[in-house]
């Protein structure tokens, strides 16, 4: 740029982030003729399956709904191996899409979104990037589009005296990417969530002694992972496309065994024996089993009795089974885990639950950590290596750690201090020409994430289109779009048991961070026919210019 010129576009999208919404975001515009730069802070594709290596990781939604739909030719080269698909495969999948599609040369990886300023006399976005040895680029673009991941920002929560610990340490969402042996070492494991309950029955069996020290409980059903047969390929690669029909009907865009009936509307005998139809398949379609399990209080209340049972009869120990028992929580309020062996894994003689929920009298959960191990629960665990399985900053994280700044000053990290507020989870009013993908607002794990990414990269480069078609340079959610759309957010989640549970959805594993259900569960149907009657008129709720 010479000096007095205004300044131009390099391109016209800067996409952050690599995963499944960066990859698909990069195809989508260069296919309509748009210009864009993708930066990734990993070395290369994959997102959440690159940074997520830890031994048992696997996405707990069938691998060939989990999957990209936007090419035939894709669908039927690609052979998914089992019901569930390890993070090896999906990140074998990522980087054939990536070498496929040649995304790659459109990517600077290593490489992160310091702060992004928008110039509201050119409406285009300043882009600072800083790599990994601290140079920085500065690229100015049109628009800036954000696929940088709903679980990416890591959480370890500041225990005292953390760094004093000498062994290893690792947190299951940045894992090396060579091989971890923990033969012979006492590890300890703090987590049960999805991440811990994947992990742990894996570090058990390597392990001389595994210490889970677990705060709360969690709901946990058998995966029932396995491979797929040549038949089941055969036939979906038959109908791919009426596959893929069936599924953007469910609410979940997720295809399972559902039956709509309430819980309350059969004998004891019944309903026990439609438990044990779901719970045969396993899964997160055992949500299925009835259609008000998460809408009626005492539905809720069947299906946790039923859950409990299956505890008792599988874990040797009644005390450390009604340990392994959560105390109060809705059935499926935070999101119900899916295991492999983790129950039984209790029933290991090497293997010790440490409760830290601070219930027991007298203990503190985890005190504090030393040279050797850590306090917890009042005693000391000597230990050679320690697992964080804590979780991440959920769905405003990765954003909010960019410093957005709209063209009056405030940064997104300000105006969200007191609500995610967004306009159909894609766009925040006092932030132009920027578009999110899965975050607060926006169905983001509600439905099948890459159909969901698919369907909101769609829905935002039509409306680049829409913009460069009609010659607008700037576009921006009103606020009284945004209060609308929050509304219809807020009521969606009245009507679920869910927001009673304290979870990353709401915001409560995070200290200080404000708390509220952020996700949109009204269901893809309708939150596409909302994206789509926006976009039938004229991007309603923005305003153009
Ligand atoms: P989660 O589900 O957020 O689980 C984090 C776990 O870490 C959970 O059991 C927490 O217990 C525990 N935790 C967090 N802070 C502490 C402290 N201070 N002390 C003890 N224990 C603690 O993260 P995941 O990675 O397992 O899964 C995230 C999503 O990824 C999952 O839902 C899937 O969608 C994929 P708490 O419940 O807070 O007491």
């Amino acid at each position: 740029m010479t000096e007095g010129s205004s300044p131009v576009a390099d391109v016209d999208a800067v996409v952050v982030g690599a995963g499944f919404a960066g990859l698909y975001l990069l195809h989508r515009l260069r296919q309509k003729g748009f210009t864009a730069r993708g930066f990734e802070s990993g070395g290369d594709v994959g997102g959440t399956w690159y940074w997520n290596r830890y031994p048992g990781c696997r996405c707990d939604i069938e691998s060939v709904q989990y999957s990209y739909q936007f090419s035939d030719e894709l669908q039927q080269e690609w052979t998914w191996s089992e019901r569930y698909a390890s993070q090896p495969e999906l990140l074998a999948y990522i980087e054939h899409v990536a070498d496929r599609f040649d995304l790659r040369r459109d990517i600077t990886f290593e490489t992160r979104v310091a702060s992004a300023t928008f110039d509201d006399d050119t409406h285009l976005w300043t882009i600072v990037t800083t790599d990994r040895e601290g140079e920085e680029e500065t690229v100015r673009s049109r628009f800036f589009l954000l696929g940088s991941g709903v679980l990416s920002t890591t959480s370890i929560p500041d225990f005292p005296n953390r760094d004093d610990f000498e062994g290893d340490t690792f947190h299951t969402g940045r894992w090396p990417h060579e091989p971890v042996d923990f033969s012979g070492k006492r590890v300890g494991v703090i987590g049960t969530g999805s991440s811990g309950i994947q992990s742990i029955p894996l570090l058990a069996e390597q392990a001389e002694h595994l210490y889970v020290f677990q705060r709360t409980p969690n709901y946990v059903v058998p995966a029932r992972n396995r491979p797929l047969t040549a038949d089941e390929v055969a036939e979906l690669k038959a109908d791919y496309a009426g596959f893929r029909a069936r599924q953007w009907e469910r609410p979940s865009a997720f295809l399972f065994p559902f039956n709509p009936d309430s819980a309350l509307s059969v004998s004891d005998q019944e309903r026990f024996e439609q438990f044990e139809r779901q719970w045969d398949i396993g899964g997160l379609p055992f949500l299925g089993a009835f259609g008000d399990l998460l809408l009626n209080a005492e539905s809720n209340r069947l299906v946790t009795e039923y859950w409990q049972a299956k505890v008792r009869e599988v874990v040797d120990d009644p005390a450390i089974a009604e340990l392994l028992i959560p105390k109060g929580d809705i059935f499926g309020g935070k999101r119900l885990c899916a295991g492999t062996n983790y129950l039984e894994t209790y029933n290991r003689s090497d293997v010790t639950l440490v409760d830290v929920s601070g219930a027991a009298e007298g203990a503190a959960g985890i005190e504090y950590f030393t040279s050797t191990g850590l306090q917890a629960a009042g005693q000391h665990y000597e230990l050679d290596a320690v697992v964080f399985a804590t979780g991440f900053d959920a769905m405003t994280g990765s954003v909010v750690a960019m410093d957005i700044t709209g063209p009056d000053g405030t940064t997104i990290k300000q105006q969200w201090s007191n609500g995610a507020d967004t306009y159909l989870g894609m766009a925040v009013h006092g932030f132009p020409n920027l578009f999110n993908t899965q975050g607060p607002g926006g169905p983001g794990v509600f439905v099948t994430m890459v159909t969901g990414i698919e369907h909101q990269s769609d829905w935002i480069v039509d409306c680049m289109s829409y913009m460069r078609d009609s010659g607008y340079t700037r576009l921006e959610a009103t606020a009284e779009a945004q209060e609308n759309w929050v509304n219809v957010v807020d009521e969606a989640a009245a009507q679920s048991l869910r927001p009673k549970s304290d979870s990353w959805y709401t915001g409560a594993n995070i200290p200080g961070k404000h708390q509220k259900f952020m996700p949109y569960i009204g269901g893809f149907p309708a939150y596409r026919q909302h994206c789509q009657a926006s976009a039938d008129n004229d991007y309603a709720g923005f305003n153009l210019s």
